[in-house]
């Protein structure tokens, strides 16, 4: 992770699945912070955009000195994500692929982005969390570390979690009960309490695909298509 706020990670690497994870040897996590690499005695790693406009740019040289001081301490492939919103939004699939990377690396950005050469020259690939703005990268590059560490094997409780997630077959989650088998005047649907796991599986499919065409018609259209 290539960050200026180091201390934002302790929010997943001290906390729930990630947390656990980190505690089980599943992953390891490296923090560096660009502010290590600077050169003048402000310890600057931003400047003003050439073209004059509002506001600061992270500088190639720190950035690109952080990247070379974490492969010099790694081995074997290393892949960089640059989170920003001009990246493609990322998939469960694309969390799935992620996972086969040996080492990743992260670049989160501050102020209002990064110098384009070290995108074109360094960035393996720009990765965005969705259509909005935040104001740094590390909010978004801990949502894309949490989703690929849950994937790990061993990270979830039940090895089956992971399987029966939204979006894994392209559609969205059923809806699930627990205790009391009526709350305010609501039951819990007959069927999941006759124990009959065949009819059990059919309802839940039914209700995904139900689910998914009424909350997200975008994603029922291409599930009809590919089938
Ligand atoms: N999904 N941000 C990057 C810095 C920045 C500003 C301008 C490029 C151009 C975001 C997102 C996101 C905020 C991270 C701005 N980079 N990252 N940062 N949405 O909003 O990933």
């Amino acid at each position: 992770m290539i960050t200026l706020f180091p201390e934002m990670f302790t929010a997943l690497s001290r906390h729930g699945v990630s947390g656990r994870a980190l505690n089980k040897g599943l992953y390891k996590i490296n923090l560096t912070n660009p502010r290590s690499f600077t050169t003048d005695i402000h310890n600057s790693v931003d400047d003003r955009p050439y073209g004059g406009g509002p506001g600061m740019l992270m500088m190639y040289q720190p950035l690109k000195k952080a990247v070379e001081k974490i492969r010099s301490n790694i081995s074997g492939s290393s892949y960089i994500v640059y989170l920003s919103p001009q990246g493609k939004s990322v998939t469960q699939d694309k969390l799935t692929q992620l996972t086969k990377n040996k080492n990743l690396i992260l670049v989160c950005g501050r102020y209002e982005g990064i110098d384009e050469r070290f995108i074109e020259a360094i960035v393996d690939e720009e990765i965005s969390v969705g259509d909005f703005v935040v104001s740094g990268g590390e909010l978004p590059a801990m949502m894309l570390m949490d989703g690929i560490i849950r994937l790990l094997p061993k990270a979830l409780g039940h090895s089956l979690s992971a399987k029966e997630d939204s979006f894994v077959d392209g559609l969205l989650d059923c809806p699930h009960y627990t205790r009391p088998a009526e709350v305010d005047g609501m039951k819990v649907p007959d069927i999941l309490l006759q124990g009959n796991h065949a009819k059990i599986n059919d309802w839940r499919q039914e209700k995904k695909i139900k689910q998914t065409r009424l909350k997200r018609p975008d994603l029922y259209e291409i599930y009809i298509s590919d089938k």
